[in-house]
């Protein structure tokens, strides 16, 4: 029997180690420059040719092909993609989940809208592995799966938010706050997965205990942090050492964000999921 876990290119997550994974990719246009959003693509490249373009980029999700595609040939499916309140994404992953059961009736797919984005689909994705390689069985896995999408959360900080803004995600509102050099908004996923501003900040110690306070209020207590940046090590390293500092043991890994991320967080950004306590 062949499982696959599967996820769409804004997790960041372009191979697993230990079981079948796919990844669909979004698509980053750039004036006459299409970017698919893999393991491969160049970010800074793409940055730069971003930072260069005069006219308004924007991306594209997967469609349904795309994410057949992704399905491969396994038996048994656990997608999860980013929210559907900032992209198709989802509604794509759902037809062709539709399209996959009749296709391979005797398939099983279990699919979630994480309504967050980057690290905190890469935890979802963990504990899903976790249970496959246990050998747990599909209806638990995905029980908790859902079970322990409730206590993950997902905080960012943003030095422009004009990508964001331009394609229509954010406010222009608030994201003038960003455009204020030396400002940058800390903010959460919303439980519907839109973005929330909490905080702005000057300065990268402010921004640091802002998160630090964030993450105790949604009841970080030492468990797992994954840190996803956009080529600003500097910033994740500060972080994992706030952490460390009360939870020397603490499980935190940090990665670059993936060509999506990298794009809308825009350099100098970082996202950040955790485990708490439990969404309200
Ligand atoms: O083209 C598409 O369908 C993709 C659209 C993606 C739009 C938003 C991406 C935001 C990425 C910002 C910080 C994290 C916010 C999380 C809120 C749920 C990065």
């Amino acid at each position: 029997m062949k499982i696959r876990i599967v996820s769409d290119s804004a997790s960041n997550i372009f191979e697993m180690e230990g079981v079948e994974y796919g990844c669909a990719s979004l698509k980053i246009v750039i004036g006459d420059q299409t970017f698919t959003d893999d393991k491969e693509l160049d970010r800074m490249v793409m940055l730069e040719e971003m930072k260069a373009y005069k006219g308004t980029s924007r991306t594209s999700c997967p469609n349904v092909a795309d994410w057949m595609e992704a399905f491969g040939d396994a038996d048994v499916i656990y997608c999860v993609t980013m929210t559907s309140n900032l992209s198709g994404t989802y509604n794509a992953a759902a037809l062709a989940k539709e399209q996959y059961l009749e296709e391979h009736p005797d398939a099983k797919i279990y699919l979630l809208d994480s309504l967050s984005i980057g690290p905190e689909v890469q935890l979802i994705m963990e504990r899903i592995r976790e249970d496959i390689l246990c050998g747990v069985s599909f209806e638990q896995t995905a029980k908790d799966a859902d079970a322990y999408s409730k206590r993950t959360h997902l905080l960012f900080s943003l030095e422009s938010m004009d990508n964001l803004a331009k394609n229509g995600r954010v406010s222009p509102l608030v994201a003038k706050a960003a455009g204020i050099l030396g400002v940058r908004v800390v903010g959460k996923a919303s439980n519907e997965g839109t973005l929330q501003s909490l905080h702005k900040c000057r300065g990268e110690k402010k921004t640091l205990i802002k998160y630090y306070e964030e993450m105790k209020n949604h009841g970080y207590e030492g468990g797992k942090v994954r840190i996803s940046h956009v080529f600003n090590e500097e910033l994740a390293d500060g972080l994992e050492k706030l952490i460390r500092q009360e939870y020397p043991d603490a499980e935190v890994e940090k990665l670059l964000c993936g060509g999506l991320c990298c794009f809308y967080a825009e350099k100098g950004g970082m996202i950040v999921g955790y485990e708490g306590k439990e969404k309200e």
